[in-house]
């Protein structure tokens, strides 16, 4: 297993060697990995290209260093816990033995279905213990994963699978959320009809509704995988060859396939997910993500399994039955960690306490929190109620781009302070630049926050679009890779991060890009334009408001519109892409040049009223008294 550092001391001395030496530093922790053949350089790299390669020429399988590893000894130490969303259907323990069984039938099921090494699979899945075979089957022959996240429309299904050229779809009938039932294989019907690179779908029966079987495409997964051999070798895979594509929301056009490699990815989610949880033997570790989102991928599945840790997956959502659920699964499977997004705690700390009461919480050993900024008030509450003063809070943050924790305290070791992020990890080296690009150094500063030294699981390109990488992330400052936050450096050196400084929200800790927003909204056919910005919000962390601009309005009125464009949203991207506030005007505020002044827009989103800052070069500055009084009106005041 890969070595923990327990002492604040131990931090410091291997931080320093991390950075000093990184190769050396790196090569330590990969030789506690299964390699069919070592690599031959540790690095090469260049931030121009970019051009990022680790563990060159290094020989393996990822799956090999779950099950085959020294890991297998765990054969009966339960790999996954399911809890179903009815607190009233049984759970399920997979061991490393019977999920390596079910991986290795499903990887021969893939490959009897012509799926080689290098194609893609596209995975759109609700919750179930099929979703993560299918994604470690996926590894094992060496196709790429491309998962979905099942809250996402047809629409937006059928993109990323035509971006991706998938040829085969593995899905569900149904899936359940809380008190509703997801029709996952009709909205994957829908998506399938859009694009011809998909030859079979693999259906997992979840909900057991009728659903709708093409002859000749779709299979059921149960007769599959009943009739497969649990015989199978893993595929040898390079360090570098792809192991999936990732799609991320950016501040222009259509959404990003982040590719992840084999041998970094593997060796830097295992040092993090030990490091950070301080996960030890025997412990029960939870992360509420869904694994369509990449939290959910590093810290749900791969980290864990790679650590030989038994990790908890929860269909579900955290309010129902009550807002006890998650209370209750930890209680009942005496979870030891628990890692959730802000939002979660912010909405489940406005239920009441109530939901706490009676419940024992004494298995908590740490807390962590990702995906957007916590408030202090989130904070405490957290550590007061949940971790009874006695549990340390990871605040980790990280991103889609960097496929691991990047900046964290490790816990118990690192002190935190309430919304910081605290201290980068090993072999992680963050500046803050200003707008001009000069690096500020020391202590109490703030402006952008980039990397500028390679880690190991660090995307390797676009998908299909290397000049996107590039153009994205490393030339805004040259030499660097910019991560689009905002951060400040305190007088202790710990980092805080204060959230994006492009064109992309973060609505309940599901990120998003106005742009994207505003081309769903633009497809209403009354619709002439929209902008779209973000707005603070109690629960969301940040909410959505959109401003419409109208050709003409259909019978409904303002009302009208308002709905229908919500329902246009939904059927481009997904129901949680919904905005909040839909404001219908007459115009936009433009410069002479024609670009929207997005800074007036999101000033009357915080419903401010005066103090627009500039507002000469505006070609319509009596555009702004009409925005005034219709966002007046939305808001009830
Ligand atoms: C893991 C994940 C990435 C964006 C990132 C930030 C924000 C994530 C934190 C955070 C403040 C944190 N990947 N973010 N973690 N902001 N504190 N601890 O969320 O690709 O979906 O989003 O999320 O803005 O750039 S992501």
């Amino acid at each position: 297993m890969v070595p923990k550092i327990s002492t604040l001391g131990g931090y410091i001395f291997e931080y320093q060697k991390s950075i000093t030496n990184p190769t050396g530093f790196w090569t330590n922790i990969a030789e506690s990995f299964y390699w069919r053949k070592k690599w031959d350089t540790v690095l090469d790299w260049n931030f121009t290209e970019p051009s990022i390669q680790w563990f060159i020429n290094g020989k393996l399988n990822i799956t090999e260093n779950i099950f085959e590893r020294y890991l297998f000894h765990r054969g009966d130490q339960p790999a996954i816990i399911w809890e179903p969303n009815d607190p009233n259907e049984e759970f399920v323990t997979l061991t490393y033995h019977q999920l390596f069984e079910r991986v290795k039938k499903f990887s021969n099921v893939l490959l009897s279905h012509g799926v080689k090494k290098g194609d893609r699979v596209a995975i759109y899945m609700p919750m179930i213990p099929e979703l993560p075979i299918a994604m470690l089957a996926c590894a094992r022959i060496g196709a790429i994963h491309s998962v979905v996240f099942g809250g996402f429309s047809a629409q937006s299904l059928s993109e990323r699978i035509q971006d991706a050229g998938a040829t085969l779809l593995v899905t569900a009938d149904g899936g359940y959320r809380g008190s509703k039932t997801i029709p996952i294989k009709e909205i994957a019907d829908e998506a399938m009809d859009h694009c011809s690179c998909v030859k079979t779908a693999i259906v997992a029966r979840r909900t057991g509704e009728q659903v709708n079987m093409v002859a000749g495409r779709d299979l059921w997964w149960h007769d599959l995988e009943e009739a497969a051999s649990p015989v199978h070798k893993a595929e040898e895979m390079d360090s570098e060859d792809p192991l999936f594509i990732l799609y991320t929301s950016g501040s222009t056009g259509k959404a990003k396939g982040l590719v992840h490699t084999t041998a970094g990815y593997m060796v830097y989610t295992a040092y993090t997910f030990r490091n950070v949880f301080q996960y030890s033997d025997g412990d029960i570790y939870f992360c509420s993500a869904d694994i369509g989102w990449v939290t959910g991928h590093s810290y749900l599945l791969y980290g864990p399994l790679l650590t030989g840790a038994t990790t908890l997956m929860f269909e579900g959502i955290p309010t129902w039955p009550n807002a006890g659920r998650y209370w209750e699964i930890v209680d009942k499977h005496k979870v030891n960690q628990f890692y959730t997004a802000p939002t979660a705690i912010r909405s489940l700390m406005a239920l009441g306490n109530e939901w706490l009461d009676g419940k024992h919480l004494g298995s908590l050993k740490v807390l962590g929190t990702v995906g957007e900024p916590i408030n202090e008030e989130a904070w405490h509450w957290y550590h007061d109620h949940v971790g009874k003063n006695r549990c340390p809070i990871v605040d980790t943050w990280w991103q889609t781009e960097t496929g691991g924790i990047m900046i964290s305290p490790l816990a118990g070791i690192i002190p935190t302070k309430p919304s910081f992020a605290t201290l980068p990890m090993m072999g992680v080296h963050p500046v803050i630049l200003d707008a001009n690009g000069k690096e500020l150094h020391g202590n109490s500063v703030e402006g952008n926050l980039c990397i500028n030294y390679p880690w190991p699981g660090m995307a390797r390109t676009i998908w299909g679009d290397h000049k996107r990488f590039r153009d994205t992330y490393f030339s805004t400052y040259p030499g660097h890779y910019f991560t689009g936050d905002g951060a400040k450096r305190d007088e202790d050196g710990y980092y805080r991060i204060l959230g994006r400084v492009d064109d992309v929200i973060n609505v309940s800790g599901h990120r998003l890009g106005t742009a994207e927003i505003e081309n769903a909204i633009n497809g209403h056919p009354l619709v002439h334009e929209s902008a779209v910005v973000g707005f603070p919000h109690p629960i969301k962390g940040q909410g959505i408001y959109a401003y419409v601009v109208c050709t003409e309005f259909s019978t409904g009125g303002e009302e009208g519109i308002r709905t229908s464009v919500l329902k246009t949203v939904s059927k481009f991207i997904g129901p949680f892409a919904r905005p909040d506030k839909v404001q219908i005007v007459t115009g936009l505020p433009k410069t002479r040049s024609g670009k929207i002044m997005r800074r007036i827009l999101r000033k009357i989103a915080e419903n401010q009223v005066d103090n627009f800052g500039d507002t000469t070069t505006l070609l319509n500055p009596e555009i702004i008294d009409e925005l005034l009084e219709g966002a007046k009106r939305l808001n009830g005041n």
